[in-house]
């Protein structure tokens, strides 16, 4: 089995590299930063919005895991290029070449403006992005339900936490995914028939989004951000649910000066 992951040279795609070894698999690893392959790996140089070498790179590719784009906040016009049209075209070139299986790096600041109730965030809340990047993610997930509904491929989007080694401050003591519970979600979703949209959380004390959909599709989560929650609430101070930045799914994302034009300006 050969699975193309875009973006591989970035933070969870580095994460992910040896997570994902197996025997019998080959990893194709896929960016616009030159990538050395190790054992059971290719390295492609290339660009997600290349249609071209998007379908060359498809050869002999099972299943792609499309975590190439921009990570955070950006300038519209680079958005719009990269995280929107760079999905499109990863996408099409899948479909253009057969393969039949695509998992999404979607982002919890899809739905960054729901705001924390009582309950679970439950899966698959209706669209309410809070910055460009975003808005990105929403439409990438837009893109994967029409490929699975318009020409049948299996398509599931992750609403990533906060994917890092550790957690690094106490809103992440509630959205860390661990590397390791992060393989084992992209292992569930490479499996998964069908269409979803899951979060991307691990099994934290004190997450307060869905597990549901995630289980459904066999993804068991193992690890706890609360084993750094001492140290973390040491330094930061304890967390306040009614609070900014923690009564929002987005957090700091969610931040009135958080808009792009304060991002490059630093104003
Ligand atoms: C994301 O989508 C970002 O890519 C990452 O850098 C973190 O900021 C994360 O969300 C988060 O919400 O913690």
């Amino acid at each position: 089995m050969r699975i193309l992951m875009t973006g591989a040279a970035g933070g969870v795609g580095t994460l992910l590299r040896p997570r994902l070894a197996r025997e019998g698999r080959v990893l194709r690893l896929l960016d616009v930063v030159p990538l050395e392959a190790g054992p059971g790996e290719e390295a492609v140089t290339a660009d997600i919005t290349d249609p071209e070498a998007m379908e060359a790179a498809m050869d002999g590719v099972d299943a792609v895991l499309h975590l190439g784009g921009h990570s955070v906040e950006q300038p519209w016009a680079d958005i719009l290029q990269i995280n929107i049209n760079g999905t499109y075209v990863v996408l099409e070139a899948a479909r253009r070449t057969g393969v039949r299986h695509v998992v999404l790096a979607s982002s919890n600041h899809a739905v960054g403006f729901f705001p924390r109730g009582e309950d679970e965030a439950p899966d698959y809340l209706f669209p309410r992005p809070d910055t460009f990047y975003g808005v990105s993610k929403v439409t990438k997930e837009a893109l994967g339900s029409l490929y699975h509904d318009r020409y049948g491929m299996h398509v599931t989007c992750l609403r990533i936490g906060s994917c890092f080694e550790r957690p690094r401050d106490v809103r992440m003591l509630s959205t860390w995914l661990s590397p390791d519970d992060c393989a084992r979600l992209v292992e569930a979703s490479l499996a998964a028939g069908g269409f979803h949209v899951v979060w991307g959380v691990s099994a934290n004390t004190r997450r307060w989004w869905s597990l549901e959909e995630g289980r459904a599709i066999g993804y068991e989560p193992k690890d706890d951000a609360e084993m750094y929650a001492d140290k973390l609430i040491a330094e930061y101070g304890e967390p306040d649910p009614r609070e900014s930045p923690h009564s929002l799914v987005g957090g700091a994302f969610c931040g009135p000066r958080y808009d792009v034009e304060n991002l490059t300006t630093g104003g």
